[in-house]
Order: C-alpha cells, then structure tokens, then sequence
C-alpha cells in the first residue's frame, strides 16, 4: 500500500465585493436589486394561495414571493416570504438565493457553495455575541395575552393536517449544564394561540436536548427566531455533530460572530436579528396530533396525523411589519433541499477528506430531493488513497459517509470519476446511465440507520429508523487502470485551440 495523499484544500473565493447581510430585510433589499423578489400586492388567501404560489415559484425559477395582506386573515401588518432559499431561472444565478445568503457571490455553482462551507469547518470557532436589545422587542406579549393566530400561518399543501407557523425559523435549545447551544429547523404546527407541535426526532439535536431536559423531569426552554439574518437557516438545517455550536460555526463561515439577545421569559439567547421570536417549553410528556404535511421527499404521506409533544408558547415578541419566511417543502428544488442537502454534502466532503479519502467533491443532487449523494475521485485515486481496487474505494466511501450524521440520511450514493461535473444533471443522468455495471463492484450495507422520512421505506423501516443503502460504483473497471475513454463531447473531445477557436468564433459563425 502507498502513502495516502490528501488532495490540497480548494482556494475559497469569498469576493470582494460580498457586504454582510445581517437582517432578513437587507436580504430582501439584495433579492430584489438581483431581480429575485417579487411583491405581491393584491390580497391572496393564507390557505393554499400562498403555497400553491410558492410552490410555482419553485418549480418555475420565479423569484421569492413577498405577501403584504390576505383575504382570509386580518395580516395585523405582518408579511409572508415565500422560497427564501429557492433556486432561481436567471441564467448563472441559479444558486443566487443561497449563495448571497452566505455571504458569497451570487454567481456562485454548487461546488464552490459547498467548498466554502466545508472550507470553514477547518476555520476556529467566533462565538456569538450578546448584544443589549434587537428590533424584535418593538412588540412583546407574554403571559396569557400571548396569542399565535394575530400571525398570518399558512395552510401550506392540499392534505396538511394543520397550518405551519414553523417552516424556516431557527430553534434554540439549549442542555441544562448550559455546556451546548444547538439551532436547528424542525416543522412546527399551529394547535391554538398559546401552543405548537412538530416533529422532534430522537436523533435530531432538539431531541437529543429535549431528552435531556426530560431526564431532569423539566420541560425544554425554547426559543424559536423567525425571520433571522439569511445565514441562519442553512447552519440550522446542517448536520454538524452534536456538542457543537451551530452558532459558532457560522460565525466561522461568515468571518464575523452572529448577533445574539437575551430572550424576555427565558434562560436562552437567540438570534437578534429575528423578525419574531417565540419563547417556551417543549414538554415531552404531553402529545398531540401533529401532520401529515407536504415533506422533502416530494410527498404529503397519506398517513394519519402523528401524536408529537407540545411546544407552550410564554412570549412573542416582533418587529412592525414583521416578516414570516415560509418553506413550502415537496418536489425540488425547494429549501430542504439548498438548505439541508447543501450543507450535508459541505459535511460529508469533509468527513471523507478527513478520512484521508482523496475525493475531489462531494454532492448532493438538488433534484434528488437528499436521496442520492455523488462522490467525484480523480482519476488516480488509487495512487492517493492506497486503496487497490474500486469495489473496496466503494465500501470505504459508505462506511464514512453512513456512519456521518449527514449521511444516516441518505440512502444511495454514487461514485464517478471527477470528469463529470455533479450538480449537471444531464452530464450526471448519462454517467450514471453509462458507466453503473447493474451487477458488479456495488457496496451494499445491511439495516443501517436511515432518516425515518425516506420516500420508499416500509413501515417497518420507518419505526425501526434503518434501512438497507448502495454505494453504486460508476468508476471504469478496474482492468483500464487509469485509463478513460475520450468523451465525445465538445468540451471533452477536441483539443484545447479548437474548443477556444470555436468559443472565441461562436457570434462570428452567426450563433447568438
Ligand atoms: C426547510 C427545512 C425543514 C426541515 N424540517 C425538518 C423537520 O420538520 N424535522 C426534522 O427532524 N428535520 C427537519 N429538517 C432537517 C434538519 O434541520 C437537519 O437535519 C438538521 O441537521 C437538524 O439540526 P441538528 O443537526 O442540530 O439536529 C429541515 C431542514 C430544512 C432546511
Ligand atoms: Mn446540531
């Protein structure tokens, strides 16, 4: 066996010219300066107009919805974002939501997306700071005045067991020796004006938190921030490890600590710049009907509502004219999948890298809605990793990335050579369609731990949260060494002066 040799980290351009958003309202500001914000001025119904819109403007590239007033609810002044982290038609700026999100160029692809993030899991912790008051303290109601229905809450999908308060805010939960702060998105469902419900899953940080909180024989403080600085959500949605700090890391990220402010009814800090903050306790041991709802599978199941514990609701505090992001999650491309799936292949890249595996990128396909992960290798991977043979490089790119947080979550990843660019579906359709064996070289692993919310798992599966999983081996067979085939494609097939030649000719040729 050789010595293993790491690729060299990628240079991370951040831009010159990226200004810090540090509210949602200046992200609002930047959307609609790139032509991805739209205001909707006519009033338009809190059930199923504002999702069904949405959802068009996920699947048409339309820019972010703003909705000002609603014809089946009196609004009191609140506003409606709808795909706040969508993907946009605008040519080169399909990632643009995200990306200026981050603090990156709008013109930013997946892959760049991804190494800046991964990038800066290697970059110290920059803790959050304290600040003194936020905007969200304009209004503040506790006690039994507290009322959640003076928010306009969106019925979201066709077949939702309830109204959504909770698609794109940030939960704060934090353990009882205080030693870990998490921040996260999980769902949470509309009961009554003091109450909420969601999905608080064993595995999930909250739950983790919860659990421990519930092992004291206490209920959980809460702190939900609504309408954060756009930066947020996508630490939220990011299986880092537990025991760290999302806050911290995105300070990293973002080369700055993230602002945050003591909470009114509470012993928790949240993000300052929240639009709406919810403070409470999460009891365990009370439950309620919660769901189905419209999921990132692309499905709203055709379950029964779940019984799930109960958030108590003791202040709600927001700014005038407040901004209530929502996701209305279902087929790609929406936020689970720019927001969650981005950063796990940020993760998962590191995590292989860490391994010592020399990968060149890891991705997980938007449209694939977090069921497929692509691993690209270069072309001398064996030289780098020492591994002989493409069958074990397979089984040992499984074992790091299901044993990863990130990775319990999906199910099936594919590994190709690092000619064939990953976030390009049709390159990525014709890749696997041309170079997957059906029988041989595959790594399969037996009843391993899976996100219980997988499109295709059996009942069974669901309630024991494992499942089967495939490394597909899309490498050349072993027998060519490092040989490939030359693709007969433009930017492939011909030598370099002639691909220039006819870039460089193209308009002369007549082509516009
Ligand atoms: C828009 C969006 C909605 C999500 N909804 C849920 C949810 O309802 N339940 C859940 O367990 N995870 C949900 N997730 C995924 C979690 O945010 C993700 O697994 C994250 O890693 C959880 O944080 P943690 O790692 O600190 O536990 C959602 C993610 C996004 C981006
Ligand atoms: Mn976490």
């Amino acid at each position: 066996m050789r010595d293993p040799v790491i690729l060299p980290p990628r240079q991370v351009n951040r831009g010159p010219e990226a200004v810090p958003l540090t509210d949602l309202r200046q992200y609002v500001e930047a959307l609609r300066r790139l032509g991805e914000l739209q205001e909707i001025d006519v009033p338009v119904a809190l059930d199923l107009e504002v999702g069904a819109i949405t959802r068009r403007c996920y699947e048409t590239g339309a820019p972010a919805p703003l909705f000002k007033s609603f014809s089946d609810h009196p609004g009191n002044g609140f506003r409606i974002l709808g795909a706040p982290g969508g993907t946009s038609c605008q040519p080169g700026l399909r990632l643009a939501r995200v990306a200026l999100a981050l603090g990156l160029p709008p013109s930013s692809n997946g892959l760049e997306i991804v190494e800046a993030i991964a990038d800066s899991l290697d970059q110290p912790a920059i803790p959050p700071v304290v600040v003194a008051d936020a905007p969200c303290f304009e209004h503040v109601t506790t006690g039994d005045a507290v009322d959640l229905t003076r928010l306009p809450v969106p019925l979201l999908h066709h077949g939702d067991g309830g109204r959504y308060l909770n698609t794109w805010g940030c939960i704060v939960a934090r353990m009882p020796d205080g030693a870990w702060t998490n921040w996260s998105i999980a769902r949470m469902m509309l009961v009554d004006g003091q109450r909420l419900t969601g999905i608080v899953a064993r595995e999930q940080h909250v739950g983790m938190v919860a659990q421990a909180w519930a092992a004291i024989g206490k209920p959980m403080p809460f702190a939900l921030a609504l309408g954060v600085e756009p930066a947020i959500p996508f630490i939220c949605g990011m299986p880092l490890p537990a025991h760290v700090d999302e806050a911290d890391r995105l300070g990293a990220l973002l080369g700055r600590p993230i602002r945050t402010v003591r909470c009114r009814t509470i012993d928790l800090e949240a993000p300052a710049s929240a639009e709406i903050l919810i403070e409470g306790h999460l009891h365990l041991d009370e439950a309620i009907e919660e769901g189905p709802m419209g999921e990132f599978a692309g499905y709203v199941p055709a379950e029964p509502p779940t019984r799930r514990p109960v958030y108590h609701v003791t202040a709600i505090s927001h700014r005038t004219g407040a901004i209530l992001p929502v996701v209305v999650a279902g087929e790609p491309v929406e936020e689970n999948h720019t927001a969650w799936g981005i950063p796990s292949a940020a993760q998962i890249l590191h995590d292989l890298r860490a391994a010592g595996l020399a990968i060149t990128t890891a991705w997980i396909p938007l449209e694939s809605a977090l069921h497929w992960l692509v691993v690209t290798v270069p072309r001398d991977w064996r030289r780098r990793t020492g591994i002989e043979d493409s069958a074990a490089l397979c089984r040992r790119i499984g074992e790091v990335v299901f044993a990863g947080k990130a990775g319990a979550v999906i199910p099936k990843v594919i590994v190709l050579n690092d000619d064939v660019d990953p976030t390009n579906v049709r390159e990525l359709v014709w890749a696997f369609a041309t170079r997957c064996h059906p029988q041989l070289g595959h790594a399969t692993f037996e009843h391993i731990p899976a996100a219980p919310l997988l499109a295709y798992l059996r009942s069974s599966e669901k309630v024991a949260a494992a499942t089967g999983k495939i490394v597909y081996n899309c490498l050349p067979p072993d027998e060519w060494g490092e040989a490939l085939p030359i693709r007969a494609s433009f930017r492939h097939g011909y030598p370099a002066e002639i691909v220039a030649r006819v870039r460089h000719r193209w308009a002369a040729y007549g082509f516009r």
